[in-house]
């Protein structure tokens, strides 16, 4: 059931744009706050991410027990995660649980996107529109719009001649999609692509993936949980969760005690070996000056380089599938199930468009300059215009004329990732400006979603109308931004932190990398400084 919409005169006192992960949480909070609130989702339920991109082998790589609420121990007892990384249709259903679990369906309005919002500075309130026409009034707005949600077409030579099935793993069908005996091409060799290409090669009668750019991935190693590891969770929860609170990235991990730089070559071999064994995104991790000093990155590069040379059979292939012109974990690292050893099947090719470039799409598949390949099925895998789309695609009017797309021309400036001067009662969950990304997101949702409720309460409680983040503050936090960033290995990729997989769009590196934890202890210190690093009146 859709909530009611409004156009009326009556001003609520939040709207939340969105229904993921965040927006769920969101919800929760206002109306235990005995907020007026609704929310707003473009999808026909709950789930966010996890409601769009429903590809086959989409799987989370945080572990199922971290990559969950810890709001309600309630909640936390009654649900078992089967595997050790959850595939796309249980997270699904973990949020459908949560939704249902504390009504919360009935305060959205479902099938409808946020298209424009303006903040009237006389009355102290947003007016938010939706792609129907409704307008709904409130003091304040929470954009839990996501961070990979704004999902890129590319523009290809000929895309629309193409008479074929067009599939884009961020808006996968609802329907069970049968590629049995069907030639299928893929694009894209990031997370999406390279998680669905294994299992689509075991359908399909032929699969030919385009590959611009090489990505660095590591075994997952999902399996199922046993039922005494379902056990010592349950029964070490509370601990768990209070770490990874203050958690460099927002969930369980260690690195080796000293630096790669340090150890012998096989003291390190050793390090890497276990951690590739133990699989997942941790094996970025595995020295601490991974990501900071070359020399260390080249020693993880070479064994990943390794292990590719290893697992796929044609020296040339694992050639073209090592990555060539990036630090390895500065683009995200990727977690696959049978990646490299899908390439050893007889119906796999690789085609390496930056030997051999996409000339045209035809009626009948694609020309690169030197074949031809006949395709029944196009998968887009392409990513998505990460951090700052999902914002900047709504028409942002705030005070004194600002305009979000404008304002963000030269690069996203926010205060904390959670506010944008210029853009009172505004408050950016996952935001550009906050480690997002680079955290366990549901770590890091509840710890955006409580300090926005914070900023809310706090301005009821003063009789504040208008919350807007200083100027300075925000001009010194994105410094402090960059300044950590600059200080790793990450700006030396053209990776979509960087927001370099867009063109035009300006390169500045976009979440914050100083670390969950140091990131939470800031937003902590803000939040009891009374806000000093908003202008509130
Ligand atoms: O997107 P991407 P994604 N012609 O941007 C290629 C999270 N995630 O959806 O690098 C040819 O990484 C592009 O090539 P290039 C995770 O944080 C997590 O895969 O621009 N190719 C690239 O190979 C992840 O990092 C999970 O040269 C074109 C690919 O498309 C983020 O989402 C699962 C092209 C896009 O890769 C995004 O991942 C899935 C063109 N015109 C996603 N345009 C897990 O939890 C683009 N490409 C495991």
């Amino acid at each position: 059931m859709n909530a009611p919409t409004d156009n009326t005169d009556s001003t609520r006192d939040l709207v939340i744009v969105g229904a993921g992960l965040a927006g769920i949480y969101a919800m929760y909070r206002a109306l235990e706050k005995g907020l007026d609130v609704v929310g707003i989702e473009a999808g026909s339920s709950v789930g966010g991410t996890w409601y769009w991109n429903r590809y086959p082998g989409a799987r989370c790589d945080v572990e199922s027990v971290d990559y969950s609420y810890s709001f309600d121990r309630e909640l936390e007892k009654e649900w078992r995660w089967t595997e050790r990384f959850a595939a796309q249709p249980e997270i699904r259903s973990y949020l459908d649980h949560v939704a249902d679990r504390y009504d919360l369906r009935r305060h959205f309005t479902f099938d409808r996107r946020v298209t424009a919002a303006r903040f009237d500075e006389l009355a102290s309130t947003w007016t938010v529109t939706l792609d129907d026409g409704t307008e709904h009034r409130s003091r304040f707005v929470m954009m839990a719009t996501g961070c990979l949600s704004a999902p890129i077409r590319p523009e290809l030579p000929g895309i629309d001649d193409f008479a074929g099935e067009m599939l884009f793993t961020a808006q996968w069908p609802e329907e069970p999609v049968d590629l049995t005996g069907k030639r299928v091409g893929l694009i894209g060799t990031g997370s999406s692509g390279i998680q669905a290409a294994p299992r689509i090669a075991e359908q399909a009668q032929s699969l030919t993936v385009f590959q611009r750019t090489a990505n660095y991935t590591v075994p997952a190693r999902n399996r199922p949980l046993t039922e005494e590891e379902q056990r010592e969770v349950q029964e070490t929860y509370p601990q768990r969760r209070e770490a990874s609170r203050y958690a460099p990235a927002g969930s369980l991990s260690t690195t080796h005690p000293k630096k790669a730089t340090e150890v012998s070559a096989e003291e390190r071999q050793a390090a890497f070996e276990a951690r590739w064994q133990e699989g997942g995104v941790l094996f970025a991790k595995t020295f601490p000056d991974q990501s900071v000093d070359i020399v260390a990155n080249d020693y993880a590069r070479e064994f990943a380089e390794a292990k590719i040379r290893e697992i796929v059979q044609d020296p040339e292939v694992a050639d073209d599938l090592i990555p060539k012109d990036y630090p390895i974990g500065t683009k995200r690292i990727v977690t696959d199930t049978g990646y490299y050893e899908m390439y050893n099947r007889d119906n796999v090719k690789l085609v390496n468009l930056r030997k051999h470039p996409i000339e045209q799409v035809t009626s009948w598949g694609i020309k690169t300059d030197d074949a031809s390949y006949e395709l029944d099925v196009l998968v887009f895998a392409t990513g998505f215009d990460a951090l700052t789309g999902a914002l900047t695609s709504i028409d942002l009017h705030g005070a004194r004329g600002a305009v979000l797309a404008e304002e963000w021309e030269h690069g996203p400036q926010t205060y904390l990732g959670l506010g944008i001067a210029g853009f009172p009662n505004l408050i950016t969950l996952n935001g550009p400006g906050s480690p997002s990304v680079l955290a366990n997101m549901a770590t890091h949702t509840e710890q955006q979603v409580d300090w926005g409720m914070s900023l809310i309460e706090f301005c009821r409680e003063h009789g504040i109308d208008q919350a807007e983040p200083r100027e300075d503050a925000a001009e010194k936090w994105t410094e402090h931004l960059g300044e950590v960033a600059a200080g790793t290995l990450f700006t030396k990729a053209a990776s979509w932190y960087m927001g370099a997989n867009i063109e035009g769009k300006t390169r500045t590196f976009m979440p914050y990398i100083g670390g969950f934890g140091n990131y939470r202890r800031k937003c902590d210190e803000a939040r009891d400084s009374g806000f000093e690093g908003y202008v509130l009146s």
